[in-house]
Formats: C-alpha cells, structure tokens, sequence
C-alpha cells in the first residue's frame, strides 16, 4: 500500500444546498488519519484546496449570465484540485480526496486523466451526475461532473487541465444509481455506460454485481477511480447528505463494495464526497464515511 495523501476540498457550491464544504473537517475529526495509521497504513493530510478570499474573479463577471451555478468558483477550485492530485500521483501516493459536493470529480479526474490512458472510474452514487446545461434540472455542477470528464459541458470545464476528454464510456461503471433525469437515461443507452441499478442490486445481490463491475473495468483499464458519493446509501444509513433518495444501499452492502474493492487490489485512488455535516445527525455520515474508506484501505474484521 502506497503513502496515503488526503487532499481536502471544502467546497460546496457545485451542489443546491450549503454544508458539504464542512465534510472534510468532520471526516477527520471522526478520526480518519488516526484509524489508518492504527492499520499500518502511512497517511498524511497535504491541506486544504480553498477559493480566493476575493470571489468576485473576473471570470465570474464574465461567465455568470450562464445557468450554470457557480462556474467561475467551479472551475477555480477544480483547477487547484486538478494541480494537486497530479502531484501527488506523481509523488508516487495514493490521492484520497475528501469531499466537498461531487463537482470535485471534475477536478480529481482532470488531475488522474494526467497519468492513465485509461483510466477506469466505479462510480457509486444514487445519481449519475451525466448532466449537461442543457438537462440539468437544476444547474447544479455537481449533477455534471461525469459528464464534463467525458467531454461533455462547459469549455471552461472540459478543458480543465488541457487534456479531452479524461475518460472514455467504456471505462465507466455506475454503481447504486436510483435517481436517473430524462436526459442521463439517454446518454447512458446511447454512450453503452455499464450502470447497476438498485434494481440490479436487489436482482443479483452486492456481490455479484460487483464482482461484475470489477471484472468489467480491470482487464481495460491502467487504474481505477473510485468516486463515492454518500448519498448512495440509504437515507436512513447516511442522512447527512444533500440531495437523499429513499431504497439505497444498506450499510453491509455499502462496506461489502468498499471491501470487495480492496480485496481486488485494483483501486489506485479515490474520493468521498457529500457528507453534509449541517444536515447530519449526530455526525453519523462522517463516521460512516471513516468507516468506508477504512475498508477501501484493506481493514478487515478478522
Ligand atoms: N440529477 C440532479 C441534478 O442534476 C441531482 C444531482 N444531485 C446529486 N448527484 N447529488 O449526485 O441536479
Ligand atoms: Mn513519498
Ligand atoms: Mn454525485
Ligand atoms: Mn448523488
């Protein structure tokens, strides 16, 4: 197991309500750097990636008339992020990127498609972020970061660290997704994005369809991002989260991923994004989140 770098992004205007910028505090305060070295595992925390105090950049002036929310302050960050995750992959390290609302895949991924080919991304989300400004029934980034990494959105987004796109759809699994817009459905069938909905969870059991996932992405791939998104547990496991959706996964099938992950050996990086501390009770989402990544990082019960 390489060095672990965390890089923190407390970041949350990507998403339609406020709080995630507090997740990364919250998940080390639950005590996720001790929890690693208590496994072996060397882990240190590389800082913080911020906006300038000033937001009011002259992009912002230019690009607000958009519907997309926040571009200019999307962008900034995503930049920065994109940067740091390079380093750290060149350093030899394993990025882990505490999220901060999912929007920061924009810039994870950007910083990854630097040194893959081919990089492969298991997506585990109860949405599939694939929107465009033109089917986001929001504007909110964080529904579009998916897609942007596949080329598809904003220039000021897909050109985020020059290369385009970052990924192909051949590349992509969808894990978990329950909460699909007209426009995501479409691009998932037209592109061929291998997708397990909860439908095929509940079908086939965790296992099964994650030995599939991982069968599917390994053999192609020069590495794999896994982008976890807390909101695909279920709302009763994880209720700090901005935008929850009933009929997720449970709390055995959400570490039964993570542990199958590890026990492939296949993960080269990974983010946890969405933990809303404002909204959570009693910083269950956080601890939940510690958990998780533990497992991903090889904690065992026996
Ligand atoms: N699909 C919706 C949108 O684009 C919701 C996205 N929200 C998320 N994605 N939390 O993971 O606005
Ligand atoms: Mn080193
Ligand atoms: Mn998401
Ligand atoms: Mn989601």
């Amino acid at each position: 197991m390489p060095k672990i770098s965390a890089i923190s992004v407390p970041f949350d205007l990507g998403a339609g309500r406020r709080g995630a910028s507090k997740g990364p505090k919250t998940i080390l305060q639950a005590g996720l750097l001790r929890g690693l070295q208590q496994m072996g595992i060397t882990a240190e925390h590389t800082g913080e990636i911020k906006l300038p105090d000033d937001q009011a950049t002259p992009l912002a002036a230019e690009v607000d008339h958009t519907n997309l929310k926040y571009l200019a302050e999307v962008v900034e960050v995503n930049t920065r992020l994109a940067k740091e995750v390079s380093k750290v992959v060149q350093q030899g390290h394993f990025p882990l990127i505490l999220g901060g609302d999912h929007s920061i895949a924009i810039g994870t991924i950007a910083g990854l498609s630097e040194h893959y080919t081919n990089l492969g991304v298991i997506w585990i989300d109860a949405h599939s972020d694939l929107n465009t400004a033109e089917t986001s029934p929001s504007g909110n980034i964080h529904g579009m970061s998916l897609a942007v990494s596949l080329g598809m959105g904003h220039p000021l987004l897909t050109e985020i660290q020059n290369k385009q796109p970052k990924l192909k759809p051949e590349n992509i699994v969808l894990i978990g997704s329950r909460s699909l817009d007209e426009g995501e459905k479409k691009l998932i069938r037209s592109l061929g994005i291998k997708c397990f909905t909860m439908y095929d969870i509940d079908r086939k059991g965790m296992a099964h369809v994650m030995q599939e996932a991982i069968d599917y992405i390994s053999t192609k791939t020069d590495g794999v991002h896994l982008s976890y998104d807390v909101d695909s547990l279920d709302p009763l496991e994880a209720p700090g989260t901005g935008t929850t959706v009933k009929g997720g996964l449970h709390f055995r099938e959400a570490h039964l991923a993570v542990e199958m992950l590890a026990e492939a050996g296949i993960v080269t990086s990974a983010e946890f994004v969405e933990v809303n501390p404002l909204l959570d009770d009693n910083n269950k989402t956080s601890h939940l989140a510690v958990g998780l990544i533990s497992s991903l990082l090889g904690k065992q019960i026996l």
